[in-house]
């Protein structure tokens, strides 16, 4: 943690001219910020949160960002005090990211602050995301004073692996599970329906309506035939629906439900996660969901390439069946993968009727953790030649 807690400090991170330095309330207000931000979702943007403070420092709105293609932290905030009548002028906007200068789904929020009037923005982090930055730019040149860089390594944190998705341009992965007490994904004869209970699925279909791509392979296809689409309780397909990519070398049947008949539908002709992914990185795929099977849940774990992990857990057992995963090349306990909780987007646990919702997030080499990378080494590779083909050596 850092030692902010009384003085004036300046966190000059992005290089450009400082006006002057984060007070104690504005610090206090990024961690409220901060705080503010797990109420999203994980994905193809980061958790953002933003607090707007009045003269005398009171926060007066607090907002949060709740996923691609809704308004931004700063907008949601904004908003939440118009509606409440109050007036922006020379107040205050303290923002977990550098507010973005673009005009994608929804802002640009650089913008939207200046035309409210807000005399002063401080802000954790630079946003990486070249067609987005240059906020702070903007609002300088505005007359707007910008501080940057308060509780930084607190915002990096935050969004570590968005961060990574970002700097090596690559989707961010969600890993989904669907299993039983005793970690099966179908039992002996290759029934696997309906292992999840009606809640946690209609969770899965509210995940599969945020995301850009939901991913399997070919094997899954071969056996269970899955359409792949977001649906509601009575199974229509509704919203904005994920592209369906299908993994693998073998061809898929002409009379396959994934094809479907909207053209949304992708066969990537590899065994490869980081190939897969680049693949879908080429097709605008920024966020893309792996629903399974066990071979491809296991190689994603296996190459490092997971950036957050849903495991939806029913209180049955079946004793023999399918595992969830095949193997991920662990001999020995201290070559085991961690995972820490993680708590946003609806929390780290949580019942969903009978079923356990876990959600997960990589533990990082460096970090307060005792965690192993999740890469494999070399040597585990080579020492497990049943497990798919996983060659990247990128990962956590
Ligand atoms: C902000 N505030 O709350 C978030 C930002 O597709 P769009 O329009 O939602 O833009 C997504 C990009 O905007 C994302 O990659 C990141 O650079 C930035 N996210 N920026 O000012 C926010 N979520
Ligand atoms: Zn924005």
């Amino acid at each position: 943690m850092t030692a902010v807690q009384h003085d004036i400090h300046v966190f000059p991170v992005s290089g450009a001219k400082v006006p002057a330095g984060a007070t104690v309330t504005e610090v206090a207000a990024m961690k409220e910020a901060l705080q503010a931000a797990l109420g999203g979702p994980r994905g193809a943007n980061p958790l953002v949160g933003a607090v707007i403070l009045d003269s005398r420092g009171h926060t007066i709105a607090t907002g949060f960002h709740r996923g691609a293609g809704t308004a931004h932290a700063e907008a949601d905030a904004i908003a939440e005090a118009r509606r409440r009548g109050l007036d922006l002028a020379g107040t205050t906007m303290v923002v977990t990211l550098e507010p973005c200068n673009h005009l994608g789904r929804t802002g640009p929020c650089s913008q939207a602050i200046i035309a409210a009037g807000i005399a002063r923005v401080v802000y954790a982090i630079d946003d990486p995301h070249g067609p987005a930055a240059g906020g702070a730019r903007t609002l300088r040149a505005a007359g707007v004073e910008v501080v940057a860089g308060v509780e930084e390594s607190e915002a990096l944190e935050l969004n570590r692996e968005w961060f990574e998705a970002v700097a090596s341009k690559r989707p961010f992965v969600t890993l989904h599970i669907a299993q039983t007490l005793d970690s099966r994904i179908a039992a002996e004869d290759g029934t696997s329906q309906w292992i999840s209970s009606p809640e946690s699925l209609a969770d899965n279909h509210g995940l599969r309506g945020l995301i850009d791509a939901i991913l399997v392979g070919t094997q899954t296809v071969l056996i269970d035939n899955p359409r792949l689409t977001a649906r509601d309780g009575d199974g229509h397909a509704v919203g904005r629906q994920p592209l369906r990519a299908v993994m693998g070398l073998r061809d898929i049947p002409e009379d396959a439900a994934v094809k479907g008949t909207d053209g949304n539908f992708t066969h990537l002709r590899t065994r490869e996660p980081a190939e897969a992914l680049s693949m879908l990185f080429e097709q605008g795929v920024r966020h893309v969901m792996v629903e399974g099977g066990a071979r491809i849940l296991s190689a994603f774990l296996s190459a490092g390439l997971v950036d957050e992990l849903v495991v939806y857990i029913a209180p049955t057992l079946l004793g023999s069946g399918t595992p969830a995963l095949q193997g991920l090349g662990i001999k020995t306990l201290t070559a085991a993968q961690h995972w820490d909780w993680d708590d946003s987007g609806g929390g780290s646990v949580r019942r969903l009727g009978r079923d356990l919702r876990l959600h997960l997030k990589p533990v990082r080499q460096g970090t307060d953790t005792p965690g192993q990378s999740h890469a494999r080494s070399e040597e585990q590779r080579l020492s497990d030649s049943a497990m798919p083909a996983a060659h990247t050596t990128g990962g956590h």
